[in-house]
């Protein structure tokens, strides 16, 4: 299929409006900017920013919308997730080969993340039944006292460019059995992946007469975000992509008291142990450190390996690391896909350096590919350095498939090793000992909201909370009772006696 067919049969036109309300696209004044493929460095359609004007349309419009939205019964909106989930099913080779040229992810993930997006459309719809409170007994007679969830409003959700479409549909599918109404802005790195999901949905939502308003899309840059994350009418702000854009949107929302929901950096680690199958352990951390180009927030990014299987698996990996093709992510021969753009090889060219200039010593070489099929100067080689997990670019993250690797002796080392970096997202360790693994897991384990055994760091299911601590920000999204953060708690205590006991035994008599 030709991009030009793909991008038709999602509806991207060469210029594109890139302000909506679910069925309706926005004219607005807003500057364009291009969306272009790390393929090939070629730009593949244009889209209109969101100005001030349009930004207020939209949440006045998101704001009328929620009045109505939040008084349909649960079930009601799951079945509208439903349906969308079933049109992602039929679109899913269309939006997953997009989502691959205009990121750069290898095809398979692609199609492995809108697979994300059904699982998680599929989840809601089951949650639309759930959403359950507690009932508590009160120390009053023919007193009642239960807990119930409303809804929390607008929800503005701010997405990274690795995972365009996942992370859209985590929040916005969970937000609106929830009752909520979503206002999402994507990456100006990858808008078209959002307008095209907004076209897949537009029609589902006219059919069941859904308020024009519950699904709203914005576009452009940090001002666009600014806009939202300023916005007293916004609730509830789920951000994810760097812990210093995390920082930012923490300190203006928290100063006006709103709710974040933080998705940020991780610096994940496997630890190899000496009782570990090794052959496993090597397509966990290759696919980890490989997959997406190191562009995941679950990258694994370290391998803390035993002394004495050190040697053994080091030659295991850089044998491996020979064998990896990279190439045009929509060949399916190709490992490796190209960064997103040129900003991101500079970031990989300078942590390269970084990681020299500390004293690493290069297993793997890295480099910026050149020639035939790497005309967009994206494509750069996985690489491998020894180093000490107290170097400072190890502590950093680098979006970019740089692999550092280091040894221990104990175990306790390894897991101090391990939750030594500042992020705490995902972390894992590969061993068939039972001690070792309940180690790890235990309170004196690993720190981080994800941890796996014999399973590498990356490729959470989404029945899972998914997210991590310290500068990963906190916040959980997808499965378990992540819903919550939608929503919020009210406590409801009814008196059905004749009498007006207080609580504590107080008297009071008028
Ligand atoms: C991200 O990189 O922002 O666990 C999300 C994973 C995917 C999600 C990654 N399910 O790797």
């Amino acid at each position: 299929m030709h991009i030009s067919e793909i991008l038709s049969a999602l509806g991207i036109k060469e210029t594109n409006s890139g302000t909506s309300t679910g069925t309706q696209w926005l004219s607005t004044t807003g500057t364009e900017f291009c969306s272009y493929t790390p393929v090939d460095g070629s730009v593949l359609a244009k889209v209109t920013m969101t100005d001030a004007a349009g930004y207020q349309a939209v949440v006045g419009q998101a704001n009328a919308a929620f009045a109505e939205w939040r008084m349909w019964p649960a079930p009601k909106r799951g079945e509208v997730v439903r349906q969308i989930g079933e049109a992602l099913r039929k679109n899913k080779d269309a939006l997953g080969r997009l989502v691959s040229y205009e990121m750069g992810k290898s095809l398979q993930e692609g199609w492995g993340e809108v697979q994300e997006m059904i699982d998680i459309a599929d989840f809601a719809v089951g949650l639309s039944r759930q959403l359950y409170g507690l009932t508590i007994h009160s120390e009053r007679p023919m007193h009642r006292m239960y807990e119930q969830w409303h809804p929390l409003g607008i929800v503005g959700i701010i997405s990274a460019f690795n995972f365009p479409v996942a992370v859209w549909s985590w929040n916005s599918f969970i937000a609106w059995v929830c009752g909520d109404v979503c206002i999402w802005k994507p990456s100006e790195k990858t808008p078209l992946t959002a307008l095209a999901c907004f076209n897949i949905v537009s029609d589902i939502l006219k059919a069941n007469n859904v308020p024009e308003g519950v699904n709203c899309l914005v576009s452009g840059g940090r001002e666009v975000g600014e806009m939202l994350t300023n916005d007293v009418r916004v609730p509830l702000i789920s951000a994810t992509g760097s812990t210093r854009m995390g920082k930012a949107i923490a300190a203006v929302v928290g100063q006006r008291l709103g709710k974040s929901l933080l998705e940020l950096g991780g610096n994940n680690a496997i630890i190899i142990s000496k009782e570990a199958d090794l052959n496993m352990a090597l397509i966990g951390c290759v696919f980890g450190a490989v997959g997406t180009a190191g562009q995941r927030c679950t990258t694994t990014r370290r391998i803390i390996i035993h002394e004495s299987v050190y040697d053994t698996f080091k030659e295991k990996l850089v044998a491996a690391y020979q064998q990896l093709v990279i190439g045009n992510p929509l060949d399916e021969k190709s490992h490796v896909g190209p960064l997103i753009d040129k900003d991101a090889v500079a970031a990989y060219l300078h942590s390269i350096e970084a990681v020299k200039a500390e004293g690493g010593n290069e297993l793997v070489a890295g480099g910026v590919l050149e020639g035939a099929g790497y005309e967009s100067g994206c494509y750069v080689k996985p690489c491998i350095f020894e180093v000490q997990n107290s170097f400072k670019i190890v502590q950093h993250e680098t979006f970019a498939p740089i692999l550092y690797i280091m040894k221990y002796a104990k175990l306790e080392e390894a897991i101090a090793m391990q939750n030594d970096v500042p992020q705490g997202l995902s972390s894992a360790i590969f061993t068939l000992n039972m001690r070792e693994a309940e180690t790890f897991l235990s309170h004196k384990g690993s720190d981080c909201g994800i941890a796996n055994v014999n399973i590498g760091t990356s490729g959470a299911e989404i029945g899972g909370a998914f997210g991590g601590e310290k500068e990963t920000g906190g916040g959980r999204e997808s499965g378990s009772d992540s819903w919550k953060a939608y929503m919020r708690r009210q406590t409801n205590t009814l008196n059905w006696g004749d009498s007006l006991p207080l609580a504590q035994g107080i008297k009071f008599t008028v």
